[in-house]
């Protein structure tokens, strides 16, 4: 009785286009199925649960320990919850995953896998010049470290794919394991 819940979640480098593909996907679920969806993004989220932390490695690990545990919560609720995090740390992201095997919640880790001389080209904030210039130090994927998932459940290649087709892949997969 009552919906299932299950945590997306979405790690790749700064304008992969998780943020992107989980807003997508939240208006299909929640137009054809009603679902209660929630969207945990690492850049709101850095406005106030995690404003105290910054981009070091220890304090990233944090983040996503953090961000891990709220979406647990939200996800044994019956939410259907997004995750949009950069989160460049394996040992981070199976720890995470850990703690919704633990507890028995469905999660899904979903690479963005987009090269990054494609990133380059995006640069919707203007961030990628930055780090050229050296305004802007330590971004990840470039002069800061991104551990690719070995084991994702899916990897979506999003500059190979319209964003529907991204949103697709995933709302199908959701509703062939039986969560919509
Ligand atoms: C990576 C950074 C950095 C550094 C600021 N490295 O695309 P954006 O620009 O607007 O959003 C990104 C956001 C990443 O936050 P996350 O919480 O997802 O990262 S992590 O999981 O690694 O903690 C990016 C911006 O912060 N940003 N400095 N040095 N991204």
């Amino acid at each position: 009785l009552g919906q299932k819940g299950a945590t997306l979640w979405m790690t790749g480098c700064s304008g992969a286009g998780k943020t992107t593909i989980a807003t997508a996907l939240e208006e299909k679920l929640i137009t054809l199925y009603g679902k209660h969806v929630y969207r945990l993004d690492g850049d709101n989220l850095r406005t106030g649960l995690n404003r105290d932390l910054g981009f070091s490695e220890a304090d990233r690990a944090e983040s996503v320990r953090r961000t891990g545990e709220l979406a647990t919560l939200f996800s044994d609720a019956g939410i259907i919850t997004l995750v949009g995090l950069i989160s460049p740390y394996r040992a981070d992201r199976d720890a995470v995953r850990k703690r919704h095997e633990d507890q028995g919640i469905p999660f899904y880790e979903i690479f963005l896998d987009v090269p990054v001389e494609e990133l380059k080209n995006r640069d919707p904030k203007g961030q990628y010049a930055k780090v050229a210039s050296g305004e802007l130090k330590h971004f990840t994927c470039i002069d800061d470290p991104y551990e690719e998932p070995l084991h994702p459940e899916i990897t979506l290649k999003t500059h190979e794919l319209e964003i529907e087709q991204s949103s697709n892949i995933l709302f199908r997969q959701l509703e062939q394991d039986g969560i919509l």
